[in-house]
């Protein structure tokens, strides 16, 4: 077997991650082999006959904090299922680093990602901090956008995607990755251009005609119109991210 790819989502709503993990392009990356993802209940590993995973805050303030004892039974137990050398935790937090298409690339390369589902106002520090003092761990904090959500689990869900799809063997049409992948660098240092706008039959619709070059059969005039528009629309929707 060639680069398996092993994943699990740790969180307190497993339910929540079930369903849509077997639906479309990543159920068929599970039926193929490439990669297997498991929906692990946090509360399994609870110690107490209430299976409590939060307690209140350390000096005070709203909201509950997820313990680290539970967690660390969870993560040490899970790791210690698999073979991989490292274990690539990414621990969902509007806190972290922004996930990115590079960070996807990245990951899509591991032999195991463990995802920890934060809810309430999170998971305490120490988790973090321990894991990073582990050789066998690469522990990442990452939130995928400037908004808050209740908790990491579609957070979880929108990296899942973005990283099974660049799975070798995965998607069945490695040109549609081969033009991504020149976003990639671009993407790394902030300098994404936008995709140009596309177009299908019929070639007028409710008044609006289909741009000429792109019937004109002329390839060079399209990919430079291409190239045009991409760099017109980014200008206009990210202004920041081309100066
Ligand atoms: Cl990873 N978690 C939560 N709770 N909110 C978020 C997020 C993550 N990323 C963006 N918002």
């Amino acid at each position: 077997m060639v680069n398996k790819l092993k994943i699990d989502v740790v969180t307190i709503f497993p339910d929540y991650v079930v369903m849509p993990l077997a639906q479309s392009l990543i159920g068929k990356a599970g039926q193929s082999g490439l990669v297997e993802i498991t929906a692990n209940d946090l509360r399994d590993f609870t110690s107490d006959a209430h299976r409590t995973v939060d307690d209140t805050p350390y000096g005070g303030g709203a909201g509950m904090v997820m313990m680290p004892t539970v967690w660390g039974d969870a993560i040490d137990s899970i790791s210690n299922a698999t073979s991989a050398a490292v274990h690539e935790l990414i621990i969902l937090t509007p806190a972290g680093e922004l996930f990115s298409q590079s960070m996807a690339q990245e990951l899509s390369l591991s032999e195991h990602l463990i995802f920890a589902c934060g809810r309430y106002e999170g998971i305490d520090q120490r988790v973090t901090d321990h894991y990073r003092t582990r050789p066998e761990f690469r522990v990442r904090e990452v939130s995928i956008g400037n908004y808050v959500l209740n908790g990491g689990e579609a957070a979880a869900l929108v990296m899942i995607e973005a990283i099974v799809r660049l799975v070798p063997g995965v998607i069945g049409n490695p040109e549609s990755l081969a033009e991504e992948s020149h976003s990639i660098a671009a993407d790394a240092q902030d300098e994404v251009l936008l995709e140009y706008p596309i177009y299908t039959k019929p070639s007028k619709w409710r008044g609006l005609s289909v741009p000429a070059i792109l019937t004109s059969g002329n390839h060079g005039l399209i990919a430079t119109w291409r190239r045009e528009q991409a760099i017109s629309r980014t200008e206009q929707i990210r202004p920041k991210t081309r100066e």
